[in-house]
């Protein structure tokens, strides 16, 4: 019998997102992992993402799922760089599912300027895995209730950005937008919080400002 340690696996995940991150870097490719809950609103934010900065930037997809490609049917009409993962059940992607596509299956996603990874809705195993990302962004929606970031730190912890999202049924709903900005806070203090709604647009066009700003960045 053989015992391989969890912890050795997470280690062969670090290099092979160390070498997307080259490879990336390399094509002046901006990599952006999306993450959160089932149904939190990551492909309808996508949807919205995609409307507005497909007219000024080759942007390209790949989303991670269970089991179909309905969403990546949702998002062909804006671009037609998109591959599905089928994880056929694990509920995370790592990086070396990744790595395969940008060097084997799929290296026209290098040539994005954009390329985003919807990872799939879970709001625990996709934060342990790095993917190589330039940027980590965590969405919350306001249908999940305040006390998800207390109970799911680690996803909140190493991200980038937090996405509040569905903030058109704050009215509707127990969530209080305050009191999680400031446990947010807590959680991370690095991380800029965008309070949106896909729905209505309301803070969409300030997201996608702060992406084209992080590829102006990256050009540099
Ligand atoms: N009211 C409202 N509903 C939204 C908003 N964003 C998404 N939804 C709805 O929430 C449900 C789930 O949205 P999706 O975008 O599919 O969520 P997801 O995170 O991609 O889900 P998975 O890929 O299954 O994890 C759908 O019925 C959307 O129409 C929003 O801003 N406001
Ligand atoms: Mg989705």
């Amino acid at each position: 019998m053989r015992v391989y340690l969890a912890k050795n696996l997470r280690e062969a995940n670090k290099n092979s997102a160390a070498d997307n991150r080259k490879i990336l870097g390399e094509h002046g490719v901006l990599m952006v992992n999306m993450m959160g809950s089932p149904g939190c609103g990551k492909t309808s934010l996508l949807e919205e993402t995609l409307k507005r900065l497909s007219p000024k930037y080759r942007l390209a997809v790949i989303e991670g799922d269970l089991y179909t490609a309905e969403d990546a049917q949702r998002l062909k009409p804006w671009t037609s760089e998109i591959v599905q993962i089928n994880t056929e059940g694990a509920c995370h992607l790592e990086a070396n599912y990744i790595g395969h596509l940008l060097t084997q299956n799929s290296p026209s996603l290098l040539d994005a300027e954009i390329l985003f990874i919807e990872n799939i809705g879970n709001l625990v195993c996709p934060a342990e895995f790095d993917l190589g990302e330039d940027i980590r962004v965590t969405l919350l929606s306001v249908t999940e209730g305040n006390d998800k970031p207390r109970k799911y730190p680690l996803a909140f912890k190493e991200t980038g950005a937090i996405l509040i999202t569905k903030l058109d049924l704050l009215d509707y709903v127990n969530f209080n937008l305050e009191r999680a900005t400031l446990d947010l806070k807590i959680i991370n203090e690095r991380s800029v919080i965008f309070p949106l709604s896909a729905k209505t647009g309301e803070g969409v066009e300030t997201w996608c400002n702060w992406l084209e700003s992080l590829l102006k960045k990256k050009r540099k």
